[in-house]
């Protein structure tokens, strides 16, 4: 596979297996699970394309990508008390940031459908506090028939927040498939 590998891969985290699982001080979640296990579909019908023929992956074989309609989307929920060595009271003072790395991708069509990745800060009644948004992301190294880059996001974490949600959404501009495509989500926090 000729694509570099994840610089955030290695110490703490689990070699690629993507179980949602908090490792350390981040998260990372990756298609090599082989299906949607953990992710919660809000629209349309996001999928896992294990090992397709032109659709290659940055990281091992498997990407998510936004199904066969005009829009999909779904999240994972993070608990901020379950990550470990993560203080409250530094979110509470708003000195922490969240930091993610991630693969965004698109099948090359000619006009081509494109990926999203987003936060949802909730506080402990799940109500929203805040949104953050990387845009939608036409990316341009080619890899086989894909193309693939890699995005950096980092934003505050607002005071009172309790649960993030980690949301990848998919646009289709053209065909029948939706072919924005996402894969190996990185997510740690830092403090300021
Ligand atoms: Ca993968
Ligand atoms: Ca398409």
């Amino acid at each position: 596979m000729p694509f570099m590998i994840d610089p955030y891969r290695g110490s703490g985290d689990d070699g690629g297996t993507g179980t949602g699982i908090p490792v350390g001080p981040g998260y990372f979640w990756d298609a090599e699970t082989g299906d949607m296990s953990g992710w919660t579909t809000t629209a349309g019908n996001p999928r896992v394309r294990d090992n397709q023929p032109n659709r290659h992956a940055p990281q091992g074989d498997a990407i998510y990508d936004g199904g066969t309609v005009a829009f999909s989307s779904c999240y994972q929920r993070i608990d901020l008390a379950s990550v470990p060595n993560l203080s409250l009271a530094s979110i509470d003072a708003g000195t922490t940031n969240i930091d993610s790395l991630w693969w965004g991708g698109t099948f090359e069509q000619g006009g081509n459908d494109q990926p999203q990745l987003s936060f949802i800060f909730r506080d402990s009644g799940l109500s929203e506090l805040d949104t953050y948004d990387s845009g939608f992301k036409t990316p341009l190294p080619a890899v086989g028939g894909m193309r693939w880059d890699q995005y950096h996001e980092n934003t505050d974490v607002p005071a009172n927040t309790r649960y993030i949600d980690v949301v990848m959404s998919f646009q289709r501009n053209t065909g029948s498939n939706n072919d924005g495509a996402i894969d190996h989500i990185r997510i740690s926090f830092i403090e300021e």
